[in-house]
């Protein structure tokens, strides 16, 4: 028999580490990785660019600022930002029909029919929003940079995503380090309004909450070599649906190259894999077909162990915690 756990303060912290039970509980869940950030980082692409780190802290401190349910941030990006956007997009679209897996481009397909997307602008977090939404259920919310695994991995069981709005460096418009709105627009979105795969995202979520650090590190490394750079066969040939290979088109095209050494997906190992965020990965793992990877994935989160169990509550937008049997 399982016993609803009224109380939030029931599981004692030294069962589990904190984590959100309400939706806007994620306004806590806000701590940053500054590693790749332009001001601290010397290889980012602006670091010696101070108009561009002014401008990127700018958009970040509307991040800081803002409270679950307050209106999206909208930016009125700059000629430059937008020339950047384009390039991106033009150089990444005409190589998508061969080379993206087909949720995602169905997902693409739909957002520049329904939602505004093409070359001439860079997409608003809030219209974005509203089409996901209806599609899948997902929200977005606006992130001053990149994400702890733990922080980012909780947002998803509420079915929030958290993204970036500053735009990536004009000078690198193929590889960025860090995300940018151009890896949230067009490496998650178009794959997060699929019914699927949304579902999916919301089960790692659900997997991370108050899981050990150990338990987090391997959740990050698997989703990092899926949801961010994961390879899919369809029809035969290897396509990627990895987020961090859609929005970047030097990795993409290098991804599906014979230069990288490919692995098959098995959670086990890929857990383990150790991974690199500078450049481009060595290797890549590649599932047999997307719903293989959804599944073998789905098992391996069922698998964490924790002292509780966790349920969604979508009417009041909340997660139940369960005592184990
Ligand atoms: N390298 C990716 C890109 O250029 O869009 C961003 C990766 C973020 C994890
Ligand atoms: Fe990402």
């Amino acid at each position: 028999l399982r016993r609803v756990v009224g109380d939030v303060r029931s599981v004692p912290e030294e069962k589990a580490p904190w984590f959100p039970r309400q939706i806007k509980d994620l306004d806590r869940c806000n701590l940053l990785i500054t590693k790749f950030d332009p001001d601290l980082d010397h290889d980012h692409p602006g670091y010696n660019d101070s108009e561009y780190r002014k401008r990127r802290a700018a958009i970040s401190e509307l991040a800081f600022r803002y409270k679950q349910g307050d209106p999206l941030p909208s930016i009125e990006y700059t000629a430059e930002e937008i020339s950047t956007w384009r390039q991106v997009y033009q150089q990444l679209r005409s190589v998508y029909p061969t080379l993206a897996c087909r949720q995602f481009l169905d997902g693409l397909q739909q957002l520049e029919e329904e939602c505004g997307y093409g070359e001439d602008q860079i997409p608003q977090l809030r219209d974005v929003s509203a089409f996901l939404k209806e599609k899948t259920g997902f929200q977005l919310r606006p992130v001053a940079g990149l994400l702890s695994a733990r922080d980012f991995l909780a947002s998803l069981a509420f079915r929030v995503f958290q993204c970036t709005q500053y735009i990536r460096h004009p000078s690198s418009p193929m590889h960025s380090p860090e995300p940018d709105c151009c890896h949230e627009l067009l490496g998650h979105i178009p794959m997060l309004a699929d019914k699927e795969f949304a579902q999916f995202s919301q089960e790692i979520g659900l997997a991370s909450l108050g899981a050990s650090d150990e338990e987090i590190e391997k959740l990050s490394t698997l989703y990092w070599f899926t949801v961010e750079f994961g390879l899919c066969k369809q029809n035969g040939e290897v396509k990627a649906y990895g987020a961090g290979l859609l929005s970047s088109y030097g990795e993409l095209v290098y991804a599906l190259s014979n230069e990288p050494e490919y692995k098959p997906f098995d959670p086990e190992e890929t857990a383990v894999q150790p991974y690199q965020d500078q450049t481009y990965q060595p290797v890549y793992f590649v599932s047999e077909s997307f719903e293989d990877a959804k599944m073998k994935l789905r098992k391996h989160s069922a698998n964490i162990k924790r002292p509780f169990d966790v349920r969604y509550e979508p009417f009041t937008c909340s997660v139940e915690v369960l005592d184990q049997p």
